[in-house]
């Protein structure tokens, strides 16, 4: 396979309610999407870079300065057998993983179409349907988050996660365990404790949620391993996993028991399936985490989510609890019984809406 040509596209899409989180409230999501030509075969991904260094470093704007100047460079007119190996061709940059993310994942999409398979049968894949879940943001009132919690369980989903923050953490969770003692629940912090914290999220442990995700520092295993340590509740680590290793570490020390694996914060493909094998021999679960991608991320994190240990329900969702109109024909859709479906067609087996997506770019590059 040879890269003739990339474009790099800004997006814009309006989300169809505010998403408020620990760091920051997102209503407009700008959206790197990277188009590959690879020998005449167009071929797609998407950086989950945020509008912000909020959740993470990454930036669309650095994302797209880092894909020019230094990740293009090292693939441009490269002849190479597989998508396996752009992973280490990336190498010499350090870090920025969702914008190598984005072009390492259209590759993925690329030999797939070229072999006429569906991404997930090429990644290894062996689940029909994945079991999904939704993230639910802080909400302004309790009346409003147990309207938008019984809204996800009448649409199926499996479980539900809801953000929590200082002063927003408890109650919120007292007031659905008693509207809903049986559903499964877990919460997700972003970050938003310190370890002088531990007795209150200790609290958490009265209402069997499945985990508590990334409660304390976005780089720190270390306090995380000493917080387990005193928690029934499981931890999950979202923020603090970049690579196989921090797995290895996040598992060994015992800072969790759970794993979210995101393709962006991972840097692709290659690294989420070492990730997953990794826990997977590890006897540690792991879910697709979501970063309210466009129907190009979404389609990849289904591909990837039929890799047999994403044994626990992930964030990936339908395609209407974020948008107006995607950008994917057809839209991502859950069944009743909370799962998607792995498309059959070849590469990411949703096709792209070049109309749609020329509608709502605001800014192109192309490198070649
Ligand atoms: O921590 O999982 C997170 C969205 C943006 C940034 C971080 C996170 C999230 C979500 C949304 O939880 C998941 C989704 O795409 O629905
Ligand atoms: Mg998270």
């Amino acid at each position: 396979m040879r890269i003739r040509k990339i474009t790099l596209r800004e997006i814009h899409l309006k989300l169809l309610s505010p998403f408020q989180t620990s760091f920051g409230t997102s209503e407009l999501r700008r959206i790197l999407l990277l188009e590959a030509d690879v020998d005449g075969v167009a071929a797609w991904g998407e950086s989950t870079a945020g509008e912000n260094p909020y959740y993470c470093y990454e930036t669309v704007e650095t994302a797209w300065l880092i894909l020019r100047d230094y990740l293009w460079p090292l693939v441009k007119d490269r002849e190479i057998a597989s998508a396996v190996e752009v992973w280490d061709l990336l190498a010499p940059v350090r870090g920025h993983n969702m914008a190598k993310a984005a072009l390492e994942i259209a590759l993925w999409d690329a030999e797939a179409k070229q072999k006429n398979l569906p991404l997930a049968t090429l990644l290894g894949g062996t689940r029909a349907e994945i079991p999904c879940g939704v993230s639910i943001g802080i909400q302004p009132t309790p009346a409003g988050l147990i309207g938008k919690v019984e809204e996800a369980l009448a649409a199926g989903y499996q479980r539900i996660k809801i953000k929590i923050k200082p002063g927003q953490d408890i109650e919120p969770v007292r007031t659905l365990r008693q509207r809903f003692p049986q559903i499964r629940l877990m919460v997700d912090a972003n970050s938003a404790y310190r370890l002088e914290d531990a007795s209150l999220l200790k609290a958490l442990d009265d209402f069997y949620l499945i985990m508590i995700e990334q409660p304390l520092g976005w780089d720190d295993i270390y306090s995380h391993a000493k917080l387990q340590r005193q928690l029934q509740t499981p931890i999950c680590l979202d923020e603090c996993i970049h690579d196989v290793e921090n797995a290895r570490a996040g598992i060994e020390t015992g800072a969790c028991k759970i794993i979210n694996i995101k393709l962006g914060r991972v840097g692709g493909h290659t690294s989420a399936r070492q990730i997953h094998d990794f826990c997977q021999g590890s006897s540690i679960p792991v879910w697709c985490g979501g970063m309210l991608e466009s129907g190009i991320g979404r389609a990849h994190n289904i591909a990837m989510s039929s890799l047999t240990n994403f044994s626990l329900p992930g964030d990936v969702s339908a395609s209407r609890r974020y948008w107006v109109e995607d950008i994917i024909e057809p839209e991502v859709e859950v069944t009743p019984q909370g799962t998607i479906r792995v498309p059959s067609g070849p590469g990411i087996g949703y096709v792209p809406r070049i109309d749609r997506i020329e509608s709502v770019t605001k800014r192109r590059e192309v490198l070649g």
